[in-house]
Order: structure tokens, then C-alpha cells, then sequence
């Protein structure tokens, strides 16, 4: 049985702790507390992580944290980052400017982008079409970065999957190359 921790990053409310709770067979563990933030309408925020697992059909455990999206608390990403072997880091596509947003996770998280495989997940699409996928492509070309981009609701449980999945899969083509 292997274990993985993967670790799931993105901007205030693309919905780390929703895709966490969508996935995990366990309660989750929420660090959430009411939103003082001015800069997002949303109710409550995480400010410690979140915590949650699940079994894949071969037996393999994997492990998921989730970041606080609140950039005041981005000492922790290092924290939760160390021993992680693939990361998601998923956008709102609804925000005013969610290139940028996704800038300051290639950026703060570029050690170990350069290290592990990664996975972008692109929220509320369907309503704000742009950004489109290819645009986010470019914009991690432009970090030297070629990443899966997939459109996701982080309220379902088959889009998060599929995220994990994705991110297994580079796994499994990095390790079958040695
Ligand atoms: N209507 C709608 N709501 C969505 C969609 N995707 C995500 N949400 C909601 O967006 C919110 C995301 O909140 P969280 O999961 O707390 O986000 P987070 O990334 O953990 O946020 P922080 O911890 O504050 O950084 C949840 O209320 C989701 O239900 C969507 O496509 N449509
Ligand atoms: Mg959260």
C-alpha cells in the first residue's frame, strides 16, 4: 500500500476546503472560522488547513491538505508543501483577474512546482468563460510550466477525482521512466 499527500493551493474561495470535503471518507478536518476578509464575500475562511483522506481501489491512501487561501498565512505553504508528492491548485475563473491569481501560486509554490507534478483546476467557467483553458496553458508556459488545466466544479466529487487522477498519472509516468 502506498500512501500520497497531495496538497491542494489556490486563491481565497476557489474552493480547497469544498474539494477536500467533496473527496474525503473521513469527516474533513476544516480549520474554517467567519470571514473578516473585506476582499471576498464569502462566509466563512480557512485559517490553519484542511485535512482529508480517501482509498483508492488498489488500496493506496491518499492524504489531502489544503492551504489557506488568505495570502497573510502563506508562511504555512511551505509547511504543508514539505513531503507533498503532486499539488492542485485551483482558480476561480469568476475573480477579476485570475491569471494573476494563479501567478502568485506559481510564484510562491515554484521550488516545488519544479519538483512534482501539478495539476490546475478552473472553477466556474461555464458562467465567466474567460480566461479560457488555452489562456491559462500560455500563462504557465510562460512560467516554463507545461500542467494539465482542467475545467472543474469543486463541489463534485467525479471533477476532484479526476484532478487526483491526473495528478497519479504523472506520478505513475515519472516513476516508469526510472
Ligand atoms: N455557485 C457556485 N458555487 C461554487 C462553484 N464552485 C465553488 N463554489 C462555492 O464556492 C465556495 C468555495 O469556498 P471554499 O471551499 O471555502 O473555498 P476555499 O478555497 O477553501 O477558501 P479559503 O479557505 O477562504 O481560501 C463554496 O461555497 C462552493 O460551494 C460553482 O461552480 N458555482
Ligand atoms: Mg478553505
Amino acid at each position: 500500500m502506498n500512501e500520497y499527500k497531495i496538497l491542494f493551493t489556490g486563491t481565497m474561495g476557489a474552493g480547497k476546503t469544498s474539494a477536500i470535503g467533496a473527496v474525503s471518507e473521513t469527516p474533513p478536518i476544516v480549520t474554517d472560522v467567519v470571514n473578516n476578509d473585506q476582499s471576498h464575500t464569502k462566509e466563512r475562511t480557512t485559517v490553519g488547513l484542511d485535512f482529508g483522506q480517501f482509498t483508492l481501489d488498489n488500496g493506496d491512501r491518499i492524504r489531502l491538505f489544503g492551504t489557506p487561501g488568505q495570502s497573510r498565512f502563506d508562511f504555512l505553504w511551505k509547511i504543508l508543501s514539505k513531503n507533498a508528492l503532486g499539488m492542485v491548485i485551483l482558480a476561480d475563473n469568476s475573480r477579476p483577474d485570475p491569471l494573476a491569481d494563479l501567478r502568485v501560486y506559481l510564484e510562491g509554490f515554484a521550488d516545488d512546482l519544479a519538483r512534482m507534478p501539478a495539476a490546475i483546476g478552473i472553477g466556474r467557467l461555464a458562467a465567466h468563460p474567460s480566461p479560457s483553458l488555452d489562456d491559462y496553458i500560455e500563462e504557465l508556459a510562460r512560467h516554463d510550466l507545461v500542467l494539465p488545466v482542467l475545467d472543474v466544479d469543486v463541489r463534485r466529487r467525479d471533477d476532484v477525482i479526476l484532478l487526483i487522477d491526473t495528478l497519479l498519472a504523472q506520478l505513475e509516468a515519472g516513476l516508469s521512466e526510472e
